[in-house]
């Protein structure tokens, strides 16, 4: 971030604009949240992303650059690292009723994330999405699921969302933002 960026933040209260990315196993839904927040409606038609969608945004007093990276095997080694950096907080998205793919999705998460020395303090923000599916694990199963109880390195948080009604995806954004705006201030 520049010093400009800092000096904004912390002496005027004007917009900020913020670089997250968006990381989780292909088919968990980010592409589809996305849609949900910037068009307030349910796409159903989301094909896999075949590299990364940049949208804006925004939240409050923060404008959002929003990276929303492939997850399909093949992308994470190649472009999540790449197209991760310089962001200031991460969005981490799991299919809930897909259970047989939480442990990838905790392999991943800790491998790519939380072990990564590249990504250091900085909020993540777990979403625990399609609870609107009837064999959808809670936020509770999928927390346990990832061992977040083991995180002392990051601030994060669990949301249960869904892309498919909307449930929570604003609040889990709001929860973002105020990390974001925090840590700003703190500089
Ligand atoms: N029922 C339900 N379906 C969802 C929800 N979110 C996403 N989906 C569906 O899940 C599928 C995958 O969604 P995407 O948003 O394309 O997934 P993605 O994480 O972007 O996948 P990649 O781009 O391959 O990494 C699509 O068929 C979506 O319609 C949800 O909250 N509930
Ligand atoms: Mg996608």
């Amino acid at each position: 971030m520049s010093f400009l960026t800092k000096l904004r933040a912390k002496f005027a209260k004007e917009r900020l604009t913020v670089k997250i990315a968006w990381l989780g196993l292909d088919h968990a839904g980010k592409t589809t949240i996305v849609k949900r927040i910037t068009s307030g409606e349910f796409d159903s038609s989301t094909f896999r992303t075949l590299g990364m969608n940049v949208d804006e945004f925004s939240s409050g007093n923060v404008r959002f650059i929003s990276w929303d990276i492939g997850g399909q095997e093949a992308f994470r080694e190649s472009l999540w690292e790449s197209y991760m950096a310089g962001s200031m907080g991460i969005v981490y998205v799991i299919d809930s009723a897909d259970k047989a793919r939480y442990e990838e999705a905790r392999k991943e998460l800790w491998k790519y994330v939380l072990n990564n020395d590249r990504v250091q303090n900085i909020p993540i923000l777990v979403l625990a999405n399609k609870q609107d599916l009837e064999n959808a694990g809670s936020a509770g199963e999928v927390a346990r699921a990832l061992n977040l109880h083991k995180v002392t390195t990051h601030s994060y948080a669990i949301v249960p969302t869904s892309a498919k009604t909307g449930f929570n995806v604003e609040e889990g954004l709001e929860w973002l933002r105020q990390r974001v705006t925090e840590k700003l201030e703190t500089l």
